[in-house]
């Protein structure tokens, strides 16, 4: 490899150190009793990153969840160079006290940062006693290769790269390939970074060993407009002397096929760029050039997202990527400057990982030497399989989400995914192997071809579960089992369709990033797990693929096709980053996307006449019962009125946007806007006794406008009673699809008709979430009835078992059974509000605020209702406690009287509303 770069660097840290002034403004007045905070972190949830792609990051903190600490009134942040200047001889940053309450995204507002660069920050608090807390531990983060220019790295491939065909198919995908390359290193290493990314997927080694512990990396982006980059710490796999590195490149989303893409024009390329500092200051870079060589004759024949992997161990090529290869018979590779218009940024959310691991619950030998693993449970990853066989037998391992009648694997649903691994040995004996270039969704493994005189045993196959490595932080359980069971299904749902962007489904010929799918799941999401990186990334990427005329692609990263845009479905680019705003706190998210939220109010606006807007929709997709003329899959809720409503939305959260901007113009001409088109809604859509005149009457029809806030109060009172007809009219059943069912929830709640929707939702008849649960569900489905005890699978075309969308219900989960719901953005301000229903005698849930836990349990016991809740430092809360307010409510305890933590504000006729300070409390009340 050739040696870029060769230059001295002195280090003059300590020199400067006593230089550096002690910050006047951050003398300590009072003793330091309190904890330090915690939790430390970087933009949207990064601990101590390296490779971090953000030079005006922001800082965010978690106060100690103690009885001292109850709120933040001032703070201090220092960052530094070196760890050792900290606190008191920051270099980089000192923000002085604060007199403030901000605890999330406060921004860096230091030296200017560029590349590669490493800080060093810590920060105290005050507290509102104005006591100061003792200086956190020290976090860090450290810059990635942030612009095109600081990558000296080409692009590399073999000069031609082959396909390969599935067996027994004609679908294609590209031989994996295979490069490496020797290099020395001559002196000792203080730290060494590998920067790497592919046009299609990569797995670096250095020395024979992997390099992290990423798969399907660097993952999915509009691959002509931005490239996200990894960075690695190569320290420990590096030695004095000759070393070597070798990847393995497959063509992943980049180069393979995918639904309405077809096979693109491209074969996959990889670029790295390794970095080595040498404790005398110097540093060596190593970078993929013309030295490299590359062959397609190794194990993995090939790998594409739909098809599977072929791997024949009789091509292992011992120890490719170490020193002793003798790679004289590989081929010289090609290599290409870097594309000045594909920008290369650091990725900006946790990158796929292996994050579970599950063994089978049974094993069945369906034939002769054909065996199903059932994992117990509908998952998305590979599998890890350790299976005896002989030499040059090939294993076919095939995977289902479902079984047929007969005991045999169902694939129909897999359409044109041929979804099949195939391993070839080399020698008798047993094997291991794990896929490492697809995906599949599956809940059963069948093998065949291995050695038939062993007798199969579960310990076979791993379930390897695969996804964005998020940290999952909601405990949710109930007193009912079947709640708990669609609480676990959602889960597994979201799991399941957020490997590296968010999916439709993760198992047929599609796993594309539905962007209706994406804005029905984005607020349940937030409670399920530590999505808001996940989101910014993916928000990124719907800016990346946004057309000039403001036009949002179906699907993002966009497949082409015909369909440019969509109401319900492209709207995500205003629904998704206000959701984040909300959960998260973080003003960041509107200021990347206002523009583009303008953009596709633009794109109404050139499609409107009369506020009424021509554009295409999906409508209110897969409603039961659809009586559509042309397509059952589009429901009958008028399109015209799912459009306008949708227009609506979109400029409403536009306005609010540029509202919280602080753009008042703004905001105030999207609100006028906003008015005409509720006026002309109403006017057009709804006859003067609140009935719907356009199209057939729907649940969906009166849930949007009630939802969206779209009609006068007069109309609203006219129309609820319309809306309460319809789901009668259903003997109190569901008769929404993907736009009406997350919003059935939220409207029922709002006019107060709880208890309806307890019953709907514990309805166990179709079209019901708990119907799916009685077919055996344990992800959520694309149909409620994509599989029924009675008539088998659904005929249907579309028919995936892990479709995240009907788990929209989850917000009401946490938000009304568990009650816990942020009034203020980002759970500044929280309403703990359950309200019991249904058959529940108790609930619980705990959320990982931006705050710091907050949680809720309740049981009925008797005749009195308890309820427990924990309330995080630097919030406040209103708890609406149910119960019969005509006596009284015990607090802790005690008969409650005012006091400074918990102030009674109001009684409704069923609950007590209290305000209480941060802590734990526990009420009961005669219910
Ligand atoms: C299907 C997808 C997705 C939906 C679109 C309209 O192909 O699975 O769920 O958003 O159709």
């Amino acid at each position: 490899m050739h040696i870029l770069t060769r230059n001295k660097l002195t280090f003059v840290v300590f020199g400067i150190l006593f230089l550096v002034s002690c910050s006047s403004n951050q003398n300590t007045t009072t003793t330091t009793n309190n904890n330090a905070p915690q939790d430390l972190i970087v933009s949207e949830g990064f601990k101590n990153p390296i490779g971090f792609y953000d030079a005006t990051p922001s800082f965010s903190w978690k106060l100690p969840q103690n009885k001292n600490v109850k709120k933040q009134t001032a703070y201090s942040i220092v960052g530094a160079s070196n760890p050792e200047l900290l606190p008191d001889n920051a270099d980089l940053w000192e923000s002085g006290k604060i007199e403030s309450d901000q605890t999330l995204f406060v921004k860096y507002k230091g030296k200017k940062l560029s590349s590669r660069q490493k800080v060093y920050w810590q920060l105290k608090f005050w507290d509102q006693d104005k006591k100061t807390s003792d200086w956190s531990e020290v976090a860090n983060f450290e810059l990635g290769l942030l612009n095109n220019s600081d990558w000296k790295a080409k692009w590399i491939s073999l000069p031609k790269v082959d396909k390969e065909k599935a067996p027994k198919t004609n679908k294609k995908s590209y031989k994996v390939q295979y490069l490496r390359k020797d290099f020395t290193i001559d002196s000792k290493i203080a730290s060494a970074r590998l920067y790497i990314t592919a046009k299609g997927l990569f797995e670096a080694e250095i020395n024979g060993k992997k390099v992290g512990d990423d798969v399907m990396a660097p993952g999915w982006t509009p691959y002509n407009k931005r490239i996200e980059t990894l960075t690695y710490d190569a320290l420990d796999h590096l030695q004095k002397g000759t070393n070597a590195i070798g990847i393995a490149l497959a063509e992943g989303w980049y180069g393979g096929r995918l639904m309405l893409r077809g096979y693109p024009k491209v074969s996959p390329k990889v670029m790295c760029q390794l970095e080595v500092k040498y404790t005398n200051g110097e540093v060596q870079t190593f970078i993929t050039d013309e030295s490299w060589t590359a062959t397609q004759d190794g194990p993995i024949v090939y790998a594409g997202i739909y098809d599977g992997e072929q791997y024949d161990a009789r091509k292992e090529q011992k120890a490719w990527s170490t020193k002793t290869f003798n790679d004289t018979s590989w081929q010289k590779v090609i290599a290409e400057d870097i594309d000045a218009t594909i920008k290369l940024t650091p990725k900006r959310h946790n990158t796929v990982k292996s994050v579970q691991e599950l063994v089978p619950i049974s094993i069945t030998e369906i034939d002769k030497g054909v065996v199903i693993f059932d994992m117990g449970q509908n998952m998305v990853g590979v599998p890890r399989i350790k299976v005896p066989m002989h030499k040059e037998g090939t294993l076919k391992i095939r995977f289902a989400e479902m079984l047929q009648q007969d005991g045999r694997m169902y694939t129909k649903n897999y359409r044109g995914a041929v979804s099949t691994d195939y391993y070839t040995a080399k020698e008798d004996g047993q094997i291991a192997y794990q896929p490492t270039f697809t995906f599949h969704g599956f809940r059963y493994v069948e093998l065949s071809g291995f050695d038939v005189s062993a007798t199969p045993d579960k310990s076979w196959v791993t379930g390897i579960v695969q996804h964005s490595d998020y940290k999952l932080n909601l405990e949710f359980s109930s007193s009912h089992k079947k709640l708990n069971q669609l609480q676990s299904n959602i889960i597994w749902g979201l799991r399941g369709n957020t490997l590296d962007i968010p999916t439709d489904c993760p198992q047929r010929d599609e796993r594309a990033g539905w962007t209706g799918d994406a804005q029905v799941i984005a607020p349940t999401s937030f409670f399920i797990g530590d999505v808001h990186s996940f989101w910014m990334s993916w928000l990124e990427s719907l800016r990346n693929d946004q057309d000039e005329d403001g036009a949002v692609p179906v699907m993002v990263p966009s497949l082409g096709g015909r369909l440019k845009a969509g109401a319900g479905w492209s709207d995500v680019i205003t629904i998704v980053p206000w959701e984040t705003y909300l959960r998260t706190g973080d003003v960041g998210v509107l200021e990347e996307n206002y523009t583009s939220m303008k953009k596709w109010v633009g794109f109404y606006q050139s499609k409107a006449k009369n506020h009424i807007v021509k554009m295409f929709t999906h409508g209110d997709w897969l409603q039961p019962y659809s009586t559509h003329e042309r397509d059952e899959r589009f429901g009958v809720t008028s399109n015209k009125l799912i459009i306008t409503a949708y227009y609506a939305r979109s400029v409403y959260l536009t306005s609010q946007t540029a509202k919280v901007l602080g753009y008042q113009a703004e905001a105030k001409q999207y609100e006028l806007l906003f008015d005409a088109i509720c006026d002309v809604f109403q006017e057009q859509f709804f006859d003067t006794q609140g009935r719907i005149i356009e199209g057939p009457e729907t649940q969906t029809a009166y849930l949007l406008p009630l939802a969206f806030d779209l009609l006068d109060q007069e109309l609203v009172q006219k129309a609820v009673p319309h809306l309460l007809e319809q789901i009668k009219l259903t003997d109190n059943h569901l008769r929404t699809g993907f736009l009406g069912t997350p919003l059935l929830p939220l409207v029922l709640d709002k006019i107060g008709e709880t208890d309806l929707m307890y019953e709907i939702l514990f309805k166990e008849t179709y079209p019901s979430w708990f119907y799916s649960i009685n077919q055996g569900a344990t992800t959520m489905w694309e149909r409620w009835n994509s599989y029924t005890i009675k008539d088998g699978f659904n005929k249907g075309g579309m028919n995936s078992f892990n479709h995240y969308a009907y788990g929209a219900i989850g917000r009401w989960m946490y938000e009304r059974i568990a009650g816990i719901k942020s009034t203020k953005v980002g759970f500044k301000e929280i309403e703990i509000a359950p309200i019991p229903g249904g058959p529940l005698t108790s609930a619980a849930a705990t959320y990982n605020s931006p705050y710091g836990k907050v949680s809720s349990s309740w049981k009925l016991v008797g005749k009195q209702f308890h309820l427990e809740i924990k309330v995080p430092p630097n919030t406040t809360a209103q708890v609406l406690v149910p119960g019969n307010t005509q006596e009284g409510i015990e607090v802790n305890g005690v008969e409650f009287e005012d006091n400074s933590d918990v102030k009674l504000l109001s009684k409704t006729k069923e609950a007590f509303v209290l305000k209480v300070t941060p802590g734990a409390y526990s009420f009961k009340t005669n219910y």
